[in-house]
């Protein structure tokens, strides 16, 4: 079946820590999927001119720089990886989703007791993510040699094959379940948003950029609170200080209680207990967080 080029695709993970927080995202911007099409490589939004591609993780990035698919979601890390070994940049990184973070790190046995990076020099490091080591080893002045394996990099100091690694780290219970400790930050990463360089027809830009307003209201929405409370007029300056990410609370005077008034307020970040014991202690009083469910900016 040749894609319907009228249509918008995107390319997600098929199974794997990415895919069902990608499909969940598209989901949430309003997007109602079909089954899917033979052997689930497909679905269509029926509610929304866009087609969804499942695929493995690596083959995102060569899909959206050649234009296959318009869209991807992708980790930064396959995306950079891909990168460094194409001349020229063939898409855009439009939106950090703030999902599947991880660090790409270097990690040497626990049984050393001392390291510092020129201990990495004429070293063998085993990594899947040959270039994002490479280039931080020259931004380093280190040289060493990179071994590369597909998989089951933490394994490499116990088979003999390198005495380093560098991998992906999200807990770390993995390095420490094969007696290795991080010591280094190679690369930084999470879930985007990517979108192809290759220019997009008005109609197709369009749909897009439609596309990308809904899932930047999804992503604000799941960090945003709305937050409701009464306070002493005079305990305002110190209130507003406090409310995490607010811009220009909305203040309303109290009937029948002169000097009071109620403040009410979007934060754009997480609103913890603490921040509600500290609102309390600066003199506000019925607190109320609430959730937002839909947001547009
Ligand atoms: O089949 P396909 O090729 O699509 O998937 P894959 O097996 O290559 O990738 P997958 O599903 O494992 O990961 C997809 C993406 O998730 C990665 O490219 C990262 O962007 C992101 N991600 C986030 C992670 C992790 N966290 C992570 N912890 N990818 C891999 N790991 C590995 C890590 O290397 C370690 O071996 O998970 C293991 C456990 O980690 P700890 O530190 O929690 O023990
Ligand atoms: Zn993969």
């Amino acid at each position: 079946m040749s894609p319907d080029r009228s249509r918008l695709h995107i390319a997600i993970q098929k199974s794997g820590r990415l895919a069902d927080q990608s499909r969940q995202l598209l989901k949430d911007a309003g997007l109602k999927l079909s089954q899917g099409g033979k052997n689930h490589l497909t679905a269509r939004a029926e509610n929304f001119p866009l087609d969804l591609m499942f695929v493995r993780d690596d083959d995102i990035p060569t899909f959206v720089a050649d234009g296959v698919c318009e869209l991807g979601i992708v980790g930064q890390n396959v995306l950079e990886e891909y990168a460094l070994g194409q001349p020229g940049r063939r898409f855009e990184e439009v939106a950090r989703l703030g999902f599947g973070r991880c660090s790409l790190k270097l990690a040497a046995p626990e049984s050393l007791n001392f390291f510092a990076l020129p201990m990495l020099a004429g070293q063998r490091i085993a990594t899947s993510y040959p270039r994002l080591l490479e280039q931080f080893l020259a931004r380093n002045s280190i040289e060493a040699e990179i071994v590369t394996m597909r998989g089951a990099v933490e394994l490499a100091p116990r088979l003999g094959i390198a005495r380093f690694v560098c991998d992906l780290v999200s807990t770390g219970a993995t390095l420490e379940a094969n007696g290795l400790a991080p010591v280094a930050d190679v690369f930084d990463s999470e879930a985007v948003l990517v979108r192809t360089a290759k220019p997009l027809d008005a109609a197709h830009a369009d749909k897009a950029q439609a596309l990308l307003t809904r899932i930047e209201g999804v992503i604000a929405t799941a960090e945003s609170k709305y937050i409701v409370l009464n306070a002493p007029e005079s305990a305002l300056p110190a209130i507003a200080e406090i409310l995490p990410g607010a811009e220009a609370p909305t203040v309303v005077p109290l009937v029948g209680r002169p000097g009071h008034v109620a403040v009410q307020a979007v934060c754009q970040e997480s609103v913890f207990w603490e921040t509600l014991e500290k609102l309390k202690a600066a003199g506000a009083s019925a607190i109320l967080v609430m959730p937002i469910e839909k947001m547009m900016l």
